[in-house]
């Protein structure tokens, strides 16, 4: 509920990826209200003086409440869980050992499979007029990825969810992970494509690839 100006809970900053799609689709799966500036990477508006005060890393997503600023996708949508998680929607753990073990599906994801692999296909692709050409690093990280994946494929065997046989982050970094993977016409097992399916079907998935794209609820 991006645009509701009463009572906004936060704000965010960032429109137009796949991980600035991630902070979105918590706030919308949590039913939260908050303010969007859909700044888009590469079109300057993250190298304002502004902007830069807010954020010296000058990237997006980025957050801000009464009382915190952050910016990385995985601490922005780890706080919004722990302070707004709630039953039956996305919610905190319950235990250490809980949040450990999604952490640890959570880290692996955004480890592994963005960083590692999924975004250096995107910078020496799409983006190699700036960060320029590596057909090698592109080939390394395209096998890479699919190794990675079997590890999830078949952890997945038997299971509705990564983990605690509920929605949660795990599943909602890996979906943002899978449209990557599908989008570069890598191998998917069929159950990896059942899967993501299933997670781009939620509603809350939905409204929020809206918001993301720029269409305004
Ligand atoms: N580790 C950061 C990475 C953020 C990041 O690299 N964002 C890119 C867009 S996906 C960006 O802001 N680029 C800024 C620019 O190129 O102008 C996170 O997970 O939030």
């Amino acid at each position: 509920m991006p645009l509701v100006e009463s009572a906004m809970q936060f704000s965010l900053w960032g429109a137009g990826t796949a991980r600035t799609l991630r902070p979105i689709w918590v706030a919308e799966e949590l039913g939260l209200r908050y303010r969007l500036h859909p700044i888009a990477p590469r079109s300057g508006e993250t190298k304002t003086p502004e902007y830069t005060r807010l954020n010296p890393k000058q990237k997006i997503p980025f957050y801000e409440d009464a009382d915190i600023k952050l910016s990385e996708t995985v601490a922005i949508c780890r706080y919004l869980v722990n302070r707004f998680g709630a039953e039956g929607a996305l919610q905190a753990a319950a235990s250490v050992t809980e949040q450990a073990r999604e952490d640890e599906w959570l880290s692996f994801i955004y480890g592994e499979l963005d960083e590692t692999s999924l975004y250096v296909m995107r910078r020496h692709g799409a983006l190699a007029s700036i960060y320029g050409e590596a057909p090698a690093a592109m080939s390394a990280a395209r096998e890479y990825v699919q190794r990675q994946l079997a590890v999830v494929d078949s952890h997945l065997e038997g299971r509705e969810y990564l983990v605690h046989d509920r929605f949660g982050l795990a599943d909602l970094f890996l979906t943002t992970c899978l449209n990557w993977v599908e989008s570069y016409e890598i191998p998917m097992a069929g159950s990896l494509q059942d899967y993501r399916g299933r997670m781009i079907g939620r509603p809350a998935y939905q409204r929020a690839l809206r918001i993301n794209s720029g269409e305004r609820e």
